[in-house]
């Protein structure tokens, strides 16, 4: 070889060395929690690598196997080498998982009455002493539940826990934990904002893409058992047997997770796809048309979800079509799938053009309905009256449906939290919104305890989710987008858990363990959802925003087709005030709460700030608790929000060279935007409402760098908003 090729060779050699090290540190965020890394506690890997020498794992099914692959990956990533995985305990210290039907050990532990309390996707760790060693055991009445508690292990070691002595017994709160995808099946989605749909139509069946199989493994690591695929916004195609027969290999590759699939069904289906004439309820050939389709769909996908349905609602077809009624509509569908064990989703998203106020009309449309729906329908209803807005009053149909079941919807994907360009943390805001107290049945009947059955002892209950994921690299754009996959499923099966902790579990599983690193991230993450609110829509304004995009402000908007699209319906900024009054002397929406919500409520002087422009219409000059008028705390607030996020960059900052670099600039880039929309919501908020307060801002501010029509006309362009 002559020398210079050598030195080439050697260069390459050192080249691809290099090139190797940095791939071990960088992180493309496609793993999400599930990084199974070497952990970096050497106490801790000591303790682990002795405790968990072997896995014995019982059962041959094929979720099962799901289960051995993932404890082997996971075991071995984590404690940097191979742990086998055997049928028979041969070892010292091993981790037993398995039935009591499959595992004799299991069996012999006399574990019968703890495993009856957690029912069938719920699991029991402990350690336990068999043939004279102890042993980690994890144990459930199912092998779905034997995988979620797998994955809790595995979560307890990559958060770094204590394992020895161990005593968990967990089950979910809630039966139905869905995510919604506003999939389209052209794969564009619908408020999406990390690239096409993960559906692959055109190579479905024939192609299982690898990534849906990750995308099973994130929901079960979470417990998460349902997925409707497609938009609420629903195509009537989905429901042909083509479509049928690709979402069936879906269902085929999600099963062994525990994941059921759910489809959106268009209420005009019989007509638009099935050939009948129309496609009214009470028509006895739409009602047959709906049980061969539901025969068709379980033939090919057994254990097939049921439906979701978006009816009357922004411009979709319903049962209201042909006069009849919500309940007349949902329970035919309803009956096509309940031989099958199916249930129907029906959402309470509703709002018509006649009312006077959109917030009263979920409650006014569905209260009289109470008690008509068949006990496989679930109601499903949006956190808030009006739209996922950064800040909402709880709905005030919780706690009003004592006959019929309600679940939650919230939305993970940010359509009015800046995209997948802000970082916003949704802890506080879903929390917020499970805690909320309806007094349905007295103090304490918080909506987490309605849509868990505690409060009316529903038949079913359920939470669903806005799905935020795309063919993004990362899942989710942002790579903070992630934590509200994973809160939302974390949450789903314990609402009890906190914003707080669920964040740090995140951090260390997502990043590190670095206190340096996990403090200031936890903290910015914290402090993300009020700071959206603060520069977005403070004091209790509401939906602001420019029309179709939902990402810039614009509060001047009047001139829709429906008053209840624009921006000046909702904030009713005039010279004497601003604000919604839906006290008695307005609107009167208050009513539809109890009256100890109502007290909070109804009082200008009383209303805590959060709230205080839901519900009065607030003179400018009205003094505040604060010391400060209206104008000058709404002037505050939205200069506050600006100072979050730039507080955020600084926190941001001082983790920098704690992770990889591609992850921590991809981040900081994203905060550098996040600053520019508070900055332009602030701006153009403050100079809009200026002209009806007549007052200037405040002398210690920062003076707005455009005029107001400087901001009208962006919000027209923006490269952000408009492509
Ligand atoms: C709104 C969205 C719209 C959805 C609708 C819904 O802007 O795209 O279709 O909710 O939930 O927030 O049906």
């Amino acid at each position: 070889m002559i020398p210079n090729m050598k030195r080439h060779l050697l260069f390459l050699v050192v080249f691809l060395v290099g090139l190797g090290a940095q791939q071990v540190i960088a992180d493309d965020g496609y793993r999400l929690w599930l990084r199974y890394d070497q952990i970096s506690d050497n106490a801790r890997l000591q303790q682990y690598r002795l405790a968990f020498q072997e896995v014995v794992l019982a059962g041959d099914s094929e979720t099962s196997r799901v289960t051995g692959r993932e404890i082997q990956k996971g075991l071995s990533g984590l404690l940097g080498k191979e742990i086998p995985v055997k049928s028979e305990l041969s070892g010292n210290r091993s981790l037993i998982i398995g039935t009591p039907s499959d595992s004799e050990i299991i069996s012999s532990l006399n574990l019968d009455k703890k495993l009856t309390s957690v029912g069938d996707e719920g699991f029991l760790i402990e350690q336990h002493r068999v043939q004279g060693n102890d042993h980690v055991v994890i144990a459930a009445n199912t092998d779905v539940g034997a995988l979620y508690g797998t994955f809790h292990l595995l979560r307890l070691m990559k958060t770094h826990e204590e394992v020895q002595h161990i005593s968990i017994a967990s089950a979910p709160k809630i039966q139905h934990r869905v995510l919604n995808h506003w999939d389209n099946l052209d794969r564009t989605v619908e408020r999406g904002y990390a690239g096409l749909s993960l559906w692959e139509w055109k190579t479905l069946p024939n192609y299982e893409d690898p990534r849906y199989t990750d995308y099973a493994r994130a929901n079960a690591s979470l417990g998460i058992n349902g997925t409707v695929i497609n938009n609420v916004n629903a195509d009537p195609r989905m429901l042909t047997e083509q479509y049928i027969k690709k979402a069936a290999k879906l269902a085929d590759i999600f099963r062994p997770y525990g994941i059921k699939i759910y489809f959106s069904a268009n209420f005009f289906a019989p007509s638009r796809v099935g050939g009948l004439e129309n496609s009214d309820p009470l028509n006895p050939d739409v009602q047959q048309w709906w049980k061969d389709k539901a025969d068709q769909i379980y033939k090919h996908i057994p254990d097939f979800g049921g439906f979701l349905v978006k009816a009357n609602s922004e411009g979709q077809p319903g049962p209201q079509n042909y006069g009849r009624s919500h309940a007349e509509g949902a329970n035919v569908l309803a009956e096509a799938v309940a031989p099958h064990g199916g249930i129907v989703m029906w959402r309470a998203f509703v709002y018509s053009p006649e009312q006077e106020d959109r917030f009263r009309e979920g409650y006014d449309e569905f209260v009289p309905l109470d008690g008509q729906f068949a006990d496989n329908v679930i109601l499903q209803v949006k956190n808030g009256p009006i739209d996922f807005q950064p800040r909402e009053p709880f709905h005030p149909l919780f706690g009003t449906l004592p006959e019929t079941n309600t679940m939650l919807e919230l939305q993970i994907t940010q359509e009015y939290f800046g995209f997948s360009l802000h970082l916003a943390y949704m802890g506080p805001l879903y929390k917020e919104a499970l805690s909320a107290d309806t007094y349905a049945k007295g103090e304490g009947s918080t909506v987490a305890r309605v849509i868990d059955g505690e409060v009316f002892d529903y038949e079913h209950t359920g939470i669903a989710g806005v799905a935020n994921t795309g063919r993004d690299r990362n899942w989710t754009g942002h790579p903070f987008g992630q934590s509200n996959w994973y809160l939302f499923g974390r949450l789903a099966w314990d609402h009890t858990q906190t914003a707080e902790g669920l964040a740090d579990e995140w951090i260390r599983m997502t990043f590190t363990h670095d206190p340096d690193f996990v403090e200031p991230v936890k903290e910015m993450m914290m402090m993300s959802r009020e700071a959206g609110v603060r520069y977005r829509n403070p004091l209790g304004l509401t939906h602001l925003y420019a029309q179709g995009h939902h990402y810039g402000p614009a509060p001047w908007t009047s001139d829709l087709p429906r008053p209840d699209w624009t921006a000046v319906y909702y904030h009713r900024a005039d010279d004497e005030g601003i604000g919604f009054d839906r006290t008695e002397s307005g609107s009167n929406a208050i009513e539809q709460y109890a009256p100890e919500v109502r007290d909070q409520f109804d009082e200008m002087g009383d209303t805590p700030l959060e709230y205080l422009l839901w519900f009065h219409h607030v003179p400018w000059d009205y003094q505040l608790s604060t010391g400060r008028t209206l104008w000058q705390e709404l002037v505050h607030r939205y200069y506050q929000g600006v100072e979050d996020v730039r507080e955020m960059r600084e926190k941001w900052a001082s983790v920098e060279g704690l992770i990889d670099k591609g992850r921590y600039r991809h981040v900081e880039a994203l905060l550098e935007i996040q600053e520019e929309a508070a900055l332009w919501w602030r701006n153009a908020c403050v100079l809009y409402f200026q002209q009806f307060a007549g007052e200037p801002i405040p002398e210690e501010y920062e003076k707005p760098e455009h005029s107001l029509e400087y901001y009208k006309e962006l919000e027209k362009t923006h490269h952000i908003a408009r492509f």
